[in-house]
């Protein structure tokens, strides 16, 4: 019996890394992306999510790969790892998200049914995730914000940013399928939450996976 599996309820493989359309899988399982600045911890919280240490890589230095990665989870549906972005000159939001070839993939996936979009806890809303968010809209999809690396605040600030972040979230996040998450891959906070919210989102937009599982701290 696979362990990882015992554990999490997930079965996750690495399909392929893409960098063009041709390449993405074409077996047709719908697709929850995962979207965020370059460093905001994407990769982190995908590992934490699933519960593998090096499924998707975690890197320290801000990468400038262009790869989409597509994660395969219980033969049911993928993740996709969407190249961070956030290294362009201010005012060129939408034409950098373009660049990195998520304009891209957003306008070729039919597979495409909601968006994780992560937002740096200490960092909140830059113009690129805004750009990001025009995208998500133009595509009527579902978008689940989640603010990364909680722990990187004390308490006090921790508590006026998230805050300020749900406001924002109100604002600008009408969209948004689930009340804004707050995580850190490092302390696990917030991931069990996050695995009930995915949970729930992809039996209601994909008609797929278990139920979410019971809340261990009823
Ligand atoms: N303190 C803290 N550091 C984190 C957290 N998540 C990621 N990091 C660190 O932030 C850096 C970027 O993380 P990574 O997952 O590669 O970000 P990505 O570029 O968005 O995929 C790495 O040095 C991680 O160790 C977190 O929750 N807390
Ligand atoms: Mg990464």
């Amino acid at each position: 019996m696979d362990k990882s599996k015992l554990d999490t309820g997930f079965n996750a493989e690495f399909v392929v890394g893409a960098v063009k359309p041709e390449q993405y899988p074409d077996d047709g399982l719908p697709e929850v992306a995962f979207a965020g600045r370059s460093n905001v911890g994407k990769s982190s919280l995908l590992n934490k999510l699933l519960n593998r240490r090096q499924l998707a890589r975690v890197s320290n230095t801000p990468g400038r790969t262009r790869e989409l990665n597509f994660f395969r989870i219980n033969q049911a549906y993928y993740y996709v790892d969407l190249p961070g972005y956030g290294y362009a000159k201010v005012g060129r939001g939408q034409r950098e998200v373009w660049d990195r070839g998520i304009g891209l993939y957003f306008n070729s996936r039919r597979d495409l049914r909601a968006v994780i979009l992560l937002l740096d806890i200490r960092r909140g809303m830059t113009e690129q995730d805004q750009a990001m968010l025009d995208f998500i809209f133009k595509m009527g999809l579902p978008v689940l914000p989640v603010l990364t690396k909680s722990d990187k605040l004390n308490a006090n600030p921790r508590r006026e940013a998230i805050k300020a972040m749900r406001l924002m979230v109100a604002e600008k996040v009408p969209l948004a399928v689930a009340p804004l998450l707050v995580t850190s891959s490092s302390k696990g906070d917030g991931i069990l939450e996050l695995r009930q919210t995915l949970a729930t989102l992809l039996q209601r937009e994909l008609g797929v996976g278990d139920p979410p599982p019971p809340d261990p701290c009823p």
